[in-house]
């Protein structure tokens, strides 16, 4: 891994909030989407990059439809990082168990942003409960920058002191 330079794919569900959370950590990332009944929805990629801990960190988000499967082998070649955002005002879908595990045996480092914290009905010990095994882990909400920018701060951090 380059010292000055991390890749961090996200990875998540439909609507999970990915595209959400590149904006609110860097406001002038870019994001090739359409529009979907309920707002957009991700068609290609975001890309966004912040500077932190010493690294320029670049943020490729992933589509959330299962159908785009070629866009995230696409993506998330030479990853140094990933991360899981996972809806929890709703019940963990297959999909999701699905992209944790392939990124578990994937062996890069693996974050957690238990998202939508700010949702009433959300339950982030559920989805604890659901995706046990992950070392970094983080209850966002990813409308709020400034707790979305610790999320991903925390997570650079852990992964540059331990590699
Ligand atoms: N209440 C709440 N809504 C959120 C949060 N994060 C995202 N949303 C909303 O959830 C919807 C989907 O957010 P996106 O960021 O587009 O989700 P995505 O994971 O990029 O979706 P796809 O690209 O379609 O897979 C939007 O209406 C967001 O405003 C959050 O933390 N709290
Ligand atoms: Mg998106």
């Amino acid at each position: 891994m380059e010292v000055s330079r991390l890749k961090i794919v996200i990875f998540g569900a439909f609507h999970a909030g990915k595209s959400t959370f590149i904006q609110a950590v860097d406001p002038t990332s870019r994001h090739i989407d359409t529009e979907c009944g309920d707002g957009t929805t991700t068609v290609a990629l975001d890309y966004g990059k912040v500077v932190m801990h010493g690294l320029t960190v670049h943020l490729f988000g992933t589509p959330g439809q299962e159908r785009f499967e070629l866009a995230r082998r696409i993506i998330m070649e030479g990853m140094d990082a990933a991360l899981l955002v996972v809806d929890c005002s709703c019940a963990v879908d297959d999909f999701t168990k699905r992209l944790y595990y392939d990124l578990v045996d994937s062996h890069v480092p693996l974050g957690l942003l238990l998202n939508k914290c700010d949702v009433v009905e959300s339950c982030p010990a559920m989805v604890r409960r659901e995706l046990p095994e992950t070392r970094y882990i983080y209850e966002i909400s990813a409308r709020d920058p400034s707790n979305a920018r610790e999320a991903l701060a925390r997570f650079v951090a852990g992964i540059k002191e331990n590699r």
